[in-house]
């Protein structure tokens, strides 16, 4: 078998992050590429993916041109068919994003039963032809059938604590489709900051989204700024989970309309006078820290409520994916039974929407959330507290979990102890093993394996402003979360392993140099 040119001495699976669910041999040589492939794509129902089949191609020094009939000689042949049975090998639900890929010496062949099939199977030939970047590279017969194990492989950007720009995210899109993530999840909300515009209630971003940790610049997005995300997402077969967090964390749109607070609200640590009665409204300022808890809006009131169903409803009329996230966490300023009396009377009005409603763990100590609503794990690998049962709250109704251990894979933790960048509260600093060694299934005793719906990589903001800062953060880190949520169970693939994987990162470390993604050179991985 002859290797990739550039990494003679690295296996096949060397290159690929997901491992796939399987790769054989095929028969015959291998097929060298060069500069060039012809791209056949007949199917009417490729034409938007196949565009980004050519960009994702290009970016690792291959053009693709047309097949022509005539065009005996000349490079080989991409063909990207759509199949209605083409199953990746595995008999599940999640099927339509199965692909298989085979290479042999005529060319190069990807089947799927749906566009996303196609582009999970284009990212992995990316994977293969970056290895001999700027040459011929050799690319051995094989043939590889694969699906994912988790429908929802999820990374949350926080836009609140820093605003992000449209192209910054856009950016974080284009990366976490590269490892086969299909769920964007924006905090939207915080206190430091109101990152969407909201009609009906403007100041919510006229005053509520000037500032952000640091007294940093903020920002905001219009409806058409998030419509572009949205569409850019979906394109690549990403799915954008928008959050607003209720009823703590909500000090910037207290700035926004003081009458959201309740009639005692304090203000942010160190930035408000206290009021001495509730009448009129106090004003605010806005909250550059980092402390979390403080906040709550006023639970019981009518207007808080209005402000509920009001901002749920546009936000879910601009939102074409499923979900909606409406926090839930760290409501420390609220008293239970406010808390309680809240996430009942706020998620009604939500799902009223029709969205699946999302709510971090600590919301399962609600007994009347809609059924089928969704909880967030954010605890550690060995659930504390009453985390746990708040969790399993929401299976028994009829719910399912996403799973983000905090001491796994929060990729704002700290990569190490002088890392300049990131948190430390998760038992950070958090090394790649560590985001890499563990089972989904084995986190929440006695949930069903069919109860988790998949796993989500959080990356908060505090300490991170620009692209590169998210990079040097998330990366290598979101990869190993990548591969947990795509690759099958360790059990059922040898290339599941720690050993594996820090080789694969090696091998991946020419494709993120030339991407342009920043990722930092963690411990435990023999970088190049
Ligand atoms: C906890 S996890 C938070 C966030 C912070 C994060 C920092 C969760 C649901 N809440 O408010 O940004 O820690 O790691």
């Amino acid at each position: 078998m002859t290797h990739p040119t550039e990494n003679a001495a690295l296996p096949l699976h060397d290159l690929l992050i997901p491992t796939p669910r399987s790769l054989t041999a095929g028969d015959g040589g291998p097929l060298v590429v060069g500069d060039r492939l012809r791209l056949s794509s007949p199917h009417a129902g490729l034409a938007t993916v196949t565009p980004l089949v050519v960009d994702l191609l290009r970016a690792e020094g291959v053009t693709l041109v047309d097949a022509e009939p005539d065009d005996a000689i000349g490079p080989a042949t991409l063909g990207l068919e759509l199949r209605p049975d083409a199953d990746g090998g595995a008999n599940r639900t999640q099927d339509s994003e199965a692909y298989a890929l085979s290479v042999s010496d005529r060319g190069i062949s990807i089947t799927a039963a749906s566009p996303a099939g196609i582009f999970y199977g284009a990212q992995t030939l990316a994977q293969f032809l970056s290895s001999g970047r700027g040459g011929a590279r050799s690319i051995p017969a094989l043939h590889i059938h694969d699906a994912p194990r988790f429908r929802y492989r999820g990374a949350m950007l926080d836009v609140a604590r820093h605003f992000f720009d449209v192209d910054t995210v856009k950016s974080y899109i284009d990366r976490i489709a590269l490892a086969k993530l299909n769920h964007l999840h924006l905090h939207l909300s915080d206190d430091q900051g109101w990152r969407l515009h909201i009609d009906s209630w403007p100041r919510l971003t006229e005053r509520g989204s000037s500032g952000a940790v640091g007294g940093g610049a903020g920002g905001f997005y219009t409806h058409d700024d998030y419509r572009e995300i949205v569409a850019y997402a979906a394109e690549r077969f990403v799915t954008v989970v928008p959050e607003i967090d209720l009823p703590g964390h909500t000090h910037a749109a207290i700035v926004a309309y003081p009458e959201l607070a309740p009639p005692l609200y304090a203000g942010a640590p160190d930035s408000a006078e206290r009021p001495e009665d509730d009448t009129p409204a106090p004003e605010f300022a806005p909250y550059g820290g980092v402390e979390v808890g403080f906040s709550t809006v006023d639970t019981r009131s009518d207007v808080v409520h209005r402000f509920v169903a009001d901002v749920t409803r546009e936000i879910a009329a601009l939102t074409p994916g499923p979900y909606l996230h409406l926090g839930g966490d760290e409501s420390l300023s609220t008293s239970e039974e406010d808390y309680l009396d809240f996430l009942a009377r706020a998620s009604a009005a939500a799902s009223t929407t029709g969205k699946t409603l999302v709510f971090w763990h600590e919301a399962g100590a609600s007994a009347e959330l809609p059924p089928g609503t969704i909880g967030q794990y954010w605890d550690y690998l060995i659930p504390r507290g009453r985390s746990a049962d708040q969790t399993r709250r929401f299976v028994e109704n009829a719910g399912a979990v996403i799973l983000s251990p905090a001491d796994a894979i929060y990729v704002d933790m700290k990569h190490a102890d002088d890392d300049p960048l990131g948190l430390v509260w998760a038992d950070g600093p958090t090394n790649v093993e560590t985001s890499y060694s563990w089972e989904p299934d084995e986190v929440i005793a006695g949930l069903s394996p069919d109860a988790i719906l998949g796993i989500e990589a959080p990356l908060w903001s505090e300490t991170i402003e620009s692209l590169a800062d998210i990079d040097a953060l998330a990366f290598p880190r979101l990869l190993a979360a990548a591969e947990i949520a795509w690759s099958p169970r360790p059990s059922e693939s040898p290339e599941r392993t720690w050993s594996s994987f820090r080789r694969r990162l090696v091998g991946w470390q020419p494709r993120l140099d030339a991407l342009g993604i920043g990722y930092t050179r963690a411990e435990g991985v023999d970088w190049s």
